[in-house]
């Protein structure tokens, strides 16, 4: 009797733990879009006749074990079934039975997922690109009122809160944070073009329910269209390497008005920004500005001090390259110099021509000649790398 309340009491428990989790912490995160819609109804189509077949074995089973038991005197049997055709016959029935649920219950609504999830094109309002790299996310925008509005989205967890042995309290985002959130307009249908720079990644946030491996050398397609304003986090869902876990995604659905008014207001910044590539910097402001865009791009492999990781990552401290010359007679830069390493990369160290504006390359090379153990004392102006685009 005591066994049967305790029973009881645990159901109800549960239930009552199932009600109040309402919120989707138990089941999947609250889908946004059509995608994410489409594939939980999926899933619990699934999950339900998965749970059908489970109970009507079950049942069959404790039926037989029950109704056959031996204090009944059942008397097992040791001959063979009636006939071969008989036992063809209902071999093929549970068979049949079987591949009706697969392939018409199950298989349409998992056709037409698919089908879904396949079509990036019809309707579509505009495009975005995604790049993946070691270890951040690029995003630029194809076409519309925002075409040519291109920026890199980096983890902003601050370092120290990564750090072994840290004891302080973490960000309520932590490792879920980026610099440059992605802003999308809420209801637009967003094609998306993907493809990395180094290996493979996967851009993905559960609340849009699509997810594609980026594939070096490969452009490959998925497609978001979020119907609730809001800001929505995911991450790195392949395997990438040392700084896998620090390439979050966050991306900021607005509505369309205030989208509108995020394009404008980034443009003039993208626009200030290469305005400032004709200007004359002082080496105290590039050496300024490049130790941000040393510590937000370049540290996770070559350190803060500059000390590197040997002999994964060379130290830039003391490096002949770091410390060497730029340009040739000819004024034109040197083939293994610093610049053409920024540029250029080689192996395992990135490209960052299409990472970084002419200021952010220039600054960076100029923090590294005068600082981190280095004093070069020269200094690289933005419209140097510009020219050396070219
Ligand atoms: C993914 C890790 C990684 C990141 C991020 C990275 N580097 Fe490197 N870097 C390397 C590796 C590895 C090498 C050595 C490449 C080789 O020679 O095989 C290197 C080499 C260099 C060198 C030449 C040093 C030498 O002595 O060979 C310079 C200069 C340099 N990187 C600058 C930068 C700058 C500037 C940034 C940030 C904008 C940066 N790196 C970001 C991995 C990285
Ligand atoms: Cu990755």
């Amino acid at each position: 009797m005591r066994g049967y309340r305790k029973i009881s009491l645990g159901i109800s428990a549960m239930l009552a733990s199932l009600s109040a989790h309402a919120d989707y912490s138990w089941n999947f995160p609250e889908p946004v879009t059509p995608m994410a819609l489409d594939t939980l109804h999926v899933h619990n189509k699934f999950m339900l006749i998965a749970m059908a077949i489970f109970f009507i074995v079950l049942a069959i089973m404790i039926y037989s074990i029950f109704a056959h038991r031996k204090s009944k005197n059942f008397k097992p049997v040791t001959d063979k079934a009636p006939s071969t055709a008989v036992e063809i016959f209902w071999t093929l029935i549970p068979f049949a039975i079987l591949l009706l649920i697969d392939f018409v219950i199950m298989g349409i609504p998992a056709y037409h997922s698919v089908i879904m999830m396949e079509n990036t094109r019809d309707k579509a309002n505009m495009v975005i690109k995604i790049t993946g790299s070691q270890w951040r996310w690029q995003y630029e925008y194809m076409d519309g009122d925002a075409q040519g509005i291109k920026f890199v989205s980096n983890l902003s967890t601050p370092k120290e809160q990564t750090d072994k042995g840290f004891d302080g309290k973490k960000d309520e985002n932590y490792l879920l944070e980026v610099d440059n959130h992605l802003v999308l307009p809420v209801g637009a249908k967003v094609r998306i073009l993907m493809t990395s720079a180094d290996v493979m990644h996967n851009w993905w946030v559960p609340q849009f329910g699509s997810s594609r491996l980026a594939v070096p050398g490969f452009i490959r397609e998925t497609w978001v269209q979020v119907e609730k304003a809001g800001t929505y986090r995911g991450q790195c869902k392949e395997l990438c390497g040392k700084g896998h876990g620090y390439m979050p995604v966050v991306v900021d659905a607005l509505p369309v008005e205030e989208y509108k008014t995020w394009v404008a207001a980034k443009k003039e910044e993208l626009a200030k920004a290469s305005a400032g590539a004709d200007k004359e910097w002082t080496k105290d402001e590039l050496v300024a500005n490049g130790k941000t865009v040393y510590e937000k791009n370049c540290a996770v492999c070559h350190q803060v001090s500059g000390a590197g990781l040997p002999p994964a990552f060379p130290a830039l401290t003391g490096s002949k390259i770091a410390n060497g010359p730029i340009f040739g007679a000819d004024g034109k830069y040197l083939k293994d110099s610093h610049l053409d390493r920024v540029l250029n990369g080689i192996r395992v160290m990135p490209s960052w021509k299409a990472l970084l504006n002419d200021t952010e390359i220039a600054s960076v090379i100029t923090y590294e000649r005068n600082a981190l153990g280095n004093s070069v004392g020269d200094l690289l102006q933005p419209a140097q790398v510009k020219a050396a685009r070219q």
